[in-house]
């Protein structure tokens, strides 16, 4: 059956939405917040497709497609400047924003995950944010492919974060270490989000993924991280090409600075 929505409909990324005070107070203490089933179906139908599409290509030698997932399909480009993407962005971040990177994080079954990290950024400038916008398009359960992140850990802006397993991270960078705001000591929180969900996460927020399950499907996933401009960027990969194209709503984004 071929479905038919107006053209405004099909095109809507998000479904209506309003970020409270409480939730931006809750991603500024935490370092994360889920908007659960955010996405719309026409949107994570759309989703599927392009990141299947992506992980069907091959780059140039030592060169992934996945990590500059928006060059190799045109439906992840045209989201780089999608209005309610942009309004999303600039409600974490305030109005002067830039594009940084989008790359597709599928994971396939029998993905071993990731261990823990975190991502550099201004790391000596609480002014410049830098915000990773997850699009988890068919979710995950708590032991399936899931994010895992350490409430409060983004406030000591560390770069350096890194463990292999849940044991080295509590022994290790964690130990001895209280939130800063509320004084509790740190702990580790695994999540589970159902599909179309939308993850808000700034970059230096330590997290990790579990591994997916053998029987599990593709958990498809894609990140767009903007942040305010301000400093070099070790995660911002655009080719120079790609920098200089005209995309629709992105205009002046596309530069380092
Ligand atoms: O695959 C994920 O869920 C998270 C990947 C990640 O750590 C990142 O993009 O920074
Ligand atoms: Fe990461």
């Amino acid at each position: 059956m071929i479905e038919r929505f107006p053209l405004s409909m099909a095109d809507d990324l998000f479904h209506a939405y309003q970020l409270s005070e409480a939730d931006l107070d809750e991603l500024n203490q935490v370092g994360h917040l889920v908007l659960p089933g955010l996405l719309t179906d026409s949107a994570r139908r759309r989703l599927t497709t392009a990141l299947a599409h992506v992980s069907r290509q091959s780059g140039p030698k030592g060169y992934k497609p996945g990590a500059y997932a928006a060059e190799y399909n045109d439906y992840l480009e045209s989201l780089i400047g999608h209005s309610q993407m942009l309004g999303l962005a600039r409600e974490v971040l305030g109005e002067e924003i830039r594009f940084d990177h989008c790359v597709a994080l599928n994971r396939p079954p029998g993905n071993e995950g990731l261990g823990w990290h975190s991502h550099e950024y201004g790391d000596t400038n609480p002014s410049l944010g830098f915000i990773r916008i997850f699009f988890y398009v068919n979710g995950f359960a708590s032991d399936d492919g899931a994010l895992k992140a350490v409430p409060g850990s983004h406030l000591f802006r560390d770069r350096t974060i890194r463990a292999s397993t849940d044991a080295d991270l509590s022994e290790g960078w964690m130990s001895g270490k209280v939130h800063p705001v509320t004084g509790e000591p740190l702990s580790i929180e695994t999540l589970d989000v159902p599909p179309g969900s939308v993850v808000l996460m700034w970059t230096h927020a330590a997290h990790a993924v579990t591994p997916r399950r053998d029987g599990s499907g593709t958990r498809w996933c894609v990140v767009f991280a903007y942040r305010n401009p301000g400093e070099p960027s070790e995660a911002r990969w655009i080719s120079e090409a790609f920098e200089r194209k005209r995309i629709v709503g992105a205009e002046g984004l596309m530069t380092l600075y």
